[in-house]
């Protein structure tokens, strides 16, 4: 093997230091084993967990908290589904048993984001048949609460996530299929009033210091205390 370093430092006058010469050889044999893997992924058998009925949407994100992304489906199910399936990841690739959620009728798409400010990814759902989306909160631990539901277009096939005004807090977007629209739907929480009256106050932080660690995060504490005293708009 043609070592090119060593030839041209030869051509050169300079005789390169054993050190250099190691470095090459190494760089020379790390090329060739790269070379030799090989090309075509490979991946296991599947392993199949049971979800509710009509699945027709997956979504991977950390649910729990314990640094493992969580499966969420949504199973259209034709009249049978209009659920979510929850499968915690227990590590190593495996999930454990299906937890359902109702949400509104004809689950198409599910995405997840932090629409409530309290550090926990929720759910929200894209409901072709009831044109809305359903929003569930995460309660922590995995679990969620009741679904909330918010009109959208006609036949909402798709919703995302995204922070599309730029204010912190995600907001929703649907591709709604029967009438050519996309739907904005813009997130007008306000994340540190933990209580709902509008203001940021003594009232908030002390409901988060007291629920802090089960209730609430770091995240929910800090929404509070960047906007302490301010009107929510
Ligand atoms: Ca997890
Ligand atoms: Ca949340
Ligand atoms: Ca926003
Ligand atoms: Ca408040």
């Amino acid at each position: 093997m043609r070592i090119k370093g060593v030839v041209s430092a030869r051509t050169a006058g300079v005789w390169p230091t054993s050190k250099a010469i190691l470095a090459l050889l190494a760089t020379a044999v790390l090329g060739v084993a790269a070379s030799a893997r090989p090309t075509t992924p490979r991946f296991a058998a599947p392993v199949d967990y049971a979800v509710g009925a009509g699945p027709l949407s997956v979504a991977l994100a950390d649910v729990d908290g314990d640094g493992q992304p969580d499966i969420v489906t949504a199973n259209y199910g034709n009249g049978a589904g209009n659920t979510v399936s929850v499968l915690r990841n227990l590590g190593g690739g495996t999930f454990a048993a299906r937890v359902d959620y109702g949400v509104g009728s004809g689950p198409y798409s599910v995405a997840l984001a932090d629409v409530d400010g309290d550090g926990r990814l929720d759910v929200v759902v894209a409901n072709r048949d009831s044109n809305t989306v359903s929003v569930l909160r995460n309660l922590g631990g995995g679990a969620f609460a009741a679904r909330v539901d918010y009109a959208v277009g006609s036949g909402p096939y798709s919703v995302a996530l995204a922070d599309v005004d730029g204010d912190g807090r995600p907001d929703i977007v649907t591709a709604n299929y029967s009438d050519y629209t996309v739907s904005v739907l813009r997130n007008l929480l306000c994340f540190g009033d933990i209580n709902g009256d509008g203001i940021i106050n003594f009232v908030d932080l002390n409901l988060v210091l007291v629920g802090f660690g089960s209730s609430y995060t770091f995240t929910s504490l800090n929404n509070v205390l960047v906007q302490f005293g301010t009107q929510c708009p």
